[in-house]
């Protein structure tokens, strides 16, 4: 039976009084699940929100401008399930996509657009529908003036450029085989993705990416499209403070905290942030951002994909607390119940795979910071000053990836020997 719900505004972390930039729907149009509906903007993040269910737009509710916080009405729209009522005010169910994580909510796959320019495309001032819609049509967003406030690319603009016959056309086959030698700077002109239909290899199953896979993906393609990426490896001496992390388990052990290694680098990474405070950063056109705060953000593997919550004040929590926090936040994320604002205001992350092994990689920047540390599984390993005696030493392997806009090698290696040689010993930290 036929019903018409309200689409109310969902969860949209801290912000309130968002003004309304774009309306992409308008009454009689059909929509389906995850439809953008409109566009927020605060004077930080661009979200569109989606649509919770599939159905027709009977009426709207806002007009451009109109300033709306969470549960405000948006819409009304007629849906033929009676049970789509329950999910369309849930925000759970139809979180909105900051704009941090939703700057590309299209997945960020190679198109057969091998002209488009990836990291113009990236900085380009648009929102995720906008952005998603540039996709389906080819057209590269870097390439467009947008009509919006401030110069914000509408929908009206991709639509009028690629008319215009402005969409990037696909590159005829071989073509960057035959560009001249170091032609394509820029516009990264790259051969278009092969297309292969895999099943007559073999047999295959297609299985859609998650939301959260997809918007991920889009950010850590552009992070690593935009952002000069170097990583510098070193080891961290953790012979001392194993044993001593498992004693404090020990001595904790009826207060349900577990503590992995993964608090006491947080307390190690705030130190060393302290003491190079460039790393602790964003660029801001010419300029860098220093943050006096130190909010570290840890990478955790959920079923649905990669998620950073953000732990805040780090500097002022204790270890126990860091690792009570720690594990509320990736139940969270395991469970896709992170809000938002769990996730923002990171000034630096860490990235650990110690849980389950390896021994480097290389970690992708965590935009708008400027590094990222990523820890292995520690190992065991001989050790010599002399050359003559050896001794065991517990080594933790440690994967710094640093922006070289904004770092030079030679402040990383030292944030790495600082870092280690805190987790050595953790009294450097008064220091
Ligand atoms: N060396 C050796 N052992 C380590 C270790 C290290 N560096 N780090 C953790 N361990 C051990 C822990 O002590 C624990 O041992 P026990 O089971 O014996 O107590 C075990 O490994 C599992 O640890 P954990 O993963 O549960 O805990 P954590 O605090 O280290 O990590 C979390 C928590 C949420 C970060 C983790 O579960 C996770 O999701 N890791 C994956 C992150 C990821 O995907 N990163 C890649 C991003 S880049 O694409």
């Amino acid at each position: 039976m036929s019903k018409a719900i309200d689409i109310k505004v969902p969860d949209i972390g801290d912000f309130s009084d968002v003004p309304v930039i774009e309306i992409f729907v308008k009454p009689g149009d059909t929509v389906k699940a995850e439809d953008p509906l409109v566009s927020l903007e605060s004077d930080k993040a661009t979200m569109d929100v989606p649509a919770p269910c599939g159905g027709v737009v009977e009426s709207i509710a806002v007009k451009l401008g109109d300033k709306v916080s969470e549960g405000s009405v948006i819409l009304l729209l007629a849906t033929g399930d009676a049970t789509a009522a329950a999910t369309a005010t849930d925000p759970a169910a139809a979180p909105a996509a900051p704009a941090a994580a939703a700057a590309a909510t299209a997945p960020a796959q190679a198109t057969a657009s091998g002209s488009i320019d990836e990291a113009a495309f990236a900085l380009a001032y648009a929102g995720p529908a906008v952005r998603k819609l540039a996709r389906e049509l080819g057209v590269d967003l870097g390439k467009l003036k947008g009509s919006g406030d401030h110069g914000r690319i509408v929908r009206a603009d991709v639509e009028a450029f690629a008319k215009g016959g402005g969409a990037a056309a696909a590159p005829a086959a071989g073509k960057a085989a035959a560009a001249p030698a170091g032609g394509g700077v820029g516009g990264i002109d790259l051969l278009p993705w092969p297309k292969v239909d895999f099943a007559k290899f073999g047999p295959t199953e297609r299985k859609e990416l998650s939301r959260i896979k997809k918007i991920s993906a889009a950010n850590l393609h552009r992070n690593w499209v935009v952002i000069p990426h170097v990583t510098t490896h070193d080891e961290a001496d953790i012979t001392e403070l194993e044993p001593f992390r498992v004693q404090m388990n020990k001595e904790l052990e009826k207060s349900g905290v577990k503590i992995s290694m993964l608090p006491f680098m947080m307390k190690a990474a705030v130190a060393t942030l302290k003491k190079f405070p460039e790393f602790n950063a964003s660029l801001d056109g010419d300029a860098l951002v220093l943050k006096n705060y130190w909010h570290i953000g840890f990478a955790a593997d959920t079923p649905n994909g990669l998620m950073v919550p953000v732990i805040r004040d780090v500097d002022r929590k204790t270890v126990p607390e860091i690792a009570k926090e720690m594990g509320e936040l990736a139940k969270l994320a395991r469970d896709g119940k992170l809000k938002p604002d769990q996730m923002s205001g990171g000034t630096f992350t860490i990235s650990s795979l110690g849980g389950i092994g390896g021994i480097y990689f290389t970690p992708i920047i965590n935009a708008p910071e400027v590094a990222i540390m990523g820890v292995c599984k520690s190992y065991w390993k001989q050790h010599s000053s002399d050359g003559k005696t050896y001794t065991s030493r517990l080594a933790l392997p440690l994967s710094l990836s640093w922006d070289h806009r904004v770092i030079d090698g030679a402040a990383a290696a030292r944030f790495n020997v600082h870092f280690a040689n805190v987790l050595a010993d953790l009294r450097r930290m008064l220091f």
